[in-house]
């Protein structure tokens, strides 16, 4: 059996696979604002001003014991446990002191991973991947280096908000008493790693191009990209390997407290979307996923890397083979329950009125839903924008036609650099099950729109980096989980009002950007 682990945004699940039976035998999810009301971070994160987003990695160690412990409550056996490997939120770093190393060789399995390992923070609260705040580190890293242009062939990106390497840089200039005593700056997929094998874990490819500080070409940490960020950063980061490798038999800590056994392998984790990707099956060329969650994404496997003109798109390592190409949207399921909650509407009616909404296209009515700086493209917060008409004035269908409809014409625009051929559009994430929205893509994309049977991707993409790890084939794995669900949504007959209705959504966009973009 494999242990595949997702730390997201804002749950911690697991799910338990056995390749043998080719069976999901268990999965279970902690929710971190229903759990940890005491973090006071109802959806995961604290949000405070000018853009900084954080969350407590001791929340994170809470949900790992508590999901563990509910596996364990539901009388699964995790003795049988071969290897465990995860995906964590990508881009979110943790800062340890030089008393880590030492504390998660002694953790006591009577006490609580988040009281043992306090003390081992040297920053409180770590940034994640919603925080913009980092503009200016952004332009001097550049600056630096020579050009954005000359930063996205090195690392595969532009300098971007949310990536490690600014937020770093941040805090080296914010606290740079604090930035001293940080003797290792993990992500959170290398610090959970580390926590289970009970020793420092290396940052993957996949998580390790999310932060402008690896180079793209080699899987090496960049020198140049280094020094432009803050000093000493090389002695403070961890080695770079590839997702499902060995770090150690898991720690003692799990043995003793949810009987894992001790031959256990503890691996390498990788970032939410990579395991995505290997999780939908699609880590081989070929197949786009449309992931819905906090943030929405849309991800390939790319053979060779190839970056984004516009800056907005990013290249980062296949933990399966070579590479993949994503983009990242910030107002995803967030902003659908923003508007949802406005109305007052449950998901059923928000699916059915959006369903039975105005025609195609929605008579001319954009609109972008911007209640949190977007990052694709550059807008600021400023609520739910439209081209000059009155939601209020509107049926709600309206409304919800055009919150969709916006969504997924950004990001049939955004995507126009991939070049994909897109024979199908595999959805995943909490939102996939949402009929209104798998028919929006599938006329926005004009290509039909395919489900996987499994809730979660990231978990089973992790539990299959496990599974690789001890050898098993990718093609088999495939066919034995991720087949998508045989019904398909189609699109309707609607392509001609499609590329007239895209042509308009990017001059809409093209005036926010005058008005609002950052
Ligand atoms: C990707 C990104 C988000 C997070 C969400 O670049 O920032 O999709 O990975 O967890």
């Amino acid at each position: 059996m494999y242990l595949g682990l997702d730390a997201s945004t804002q749950s911690l699940s697991a799910i338990l696979i056995d390749t043998a039976q080719g069976e999901i035998i268990a999965e279970d999810s902690v929710n971190f604002g229903a759990e940890f009301p005491e973090y006071d971070s109802p959806n995961g994160f604290i949000s405070s001003a000018e853009g900084v987003v954080t969350a407590s990695p001791l929340m994170w160690l809470d949900a790992l014991d508590l999901v563990l412990k509910r596996l364990c409550d539901k009388g699964i056996d995790l003795s049988k446990v071969r290897a465990v490997c995860g995906a964590g939120q990508q881009h979110a770093s943790v800062y340890l002191n030089s008393s880590f190393d030492g504390a998660l060789g002694r953790l006591d399995a009577t006490r609580s991973l988040s009281e043992q390992l306090a003390a081992t923070l040297s920053r409180a609260q770590s940034p994640i991947w919603m925080d913009s705040s980092t503009s200016e580190q952004c332009q001097q890293i550049s600056d630096s280096i020579g050009s954005s242009q000359k930063v996205s062939e090195l690392t595969g990106s532009v300098a971007t908000q949310r990536f490690t390497g600014p937020q770093i840089r941040k805090f080296y200039q914010e606290s740079a008493e604090a930035y001293a005593q940080t003797s290792k700056i993990h992500l959170n997929s290398s610090f959970l790693a580390s926590v289970l094998a009970g020793a420092n874990a290396p940052i993957d490819f996949g998580d390790g191009a999310g932060m402008n500080l690896m180079d793209i070409s080699s899987n090496e940490w960049n020198s140049q990209m280094l020094q432009a960020t803050a000093p000493d950063l090389s002695n403070k980061l961890p080695d770079l390997k590839n997702a499902g490798t060995y770090v150690a038999n898991i720690s003692s800590y799990f043995v003793k407290k949810y009987g894992f056994s001790s031959d256990c392998k503890a691996l390498s984790w990788t970032g939410d979307n990579p395991a995505s990707l290997v999780g939908m099956g699609a880590a081989s060329a070929g197949k786009v996923v449309i992931s819905l969650g906090t943030s929405d994404t849309l991800f390939a496997a790319m053979p060779e890397s190839k970056t984004d003109p516009n800056g907005f798109g990013h290249v980062f390592g296949n933990p399966v083979k070579g590479y993949m190409s994503l983009i990242c949207f910030a107002n995803g399921s967030l902003a659908r329950e923003t508007i949802k909650e406005q109305h007052n509407l449950s998901w059923e009616q928000f699916e059915q009125d959006a369903l039975a909404s105005s025609p195609l296209g929605n008579q001319g009515k954009l609109a972008a839903a911007l209640f949190t700086p977007e990052v694709t493209p550059r807008l600021q917060e400023a609520g739910f924008q439209t081209n000059q008409w009155d939601p209020q004035n509107e049926p709600v269908a309206t409304t919800l036609s055009a919150l969709l409809e916006g969504q997924f014409s950004n990001m049939k625009l955004q995507s126009e650099w991939m070049q994909l051929d897109i024979t199908d559009v595999l959805l995943t994430g909490g939102a996939s099950k949402n009929q209104a929205i798998a028919q929006t893509i599938a006329d926005i994309f004009q290509a039909p729109v395919k489900r996987l049977e499994v809730s979660s991707s990231v978990g089973l993409g992790s539990a299959i980096l496990a599974a690789l790890s001890e050898g098993a084939n990718y093609t088999e794995l495939v066919e034995s989980f991720c087949s998508p669900s045989p019904a398909a949504t189609l699109p309707q007959d609607g392509s001609e009002i499609y590329s007239s209705h895209l042509r308009d959504h990017a001059r809409f966009l093209d005036l926010l950007e005058d008005s609002l973009g950052y």
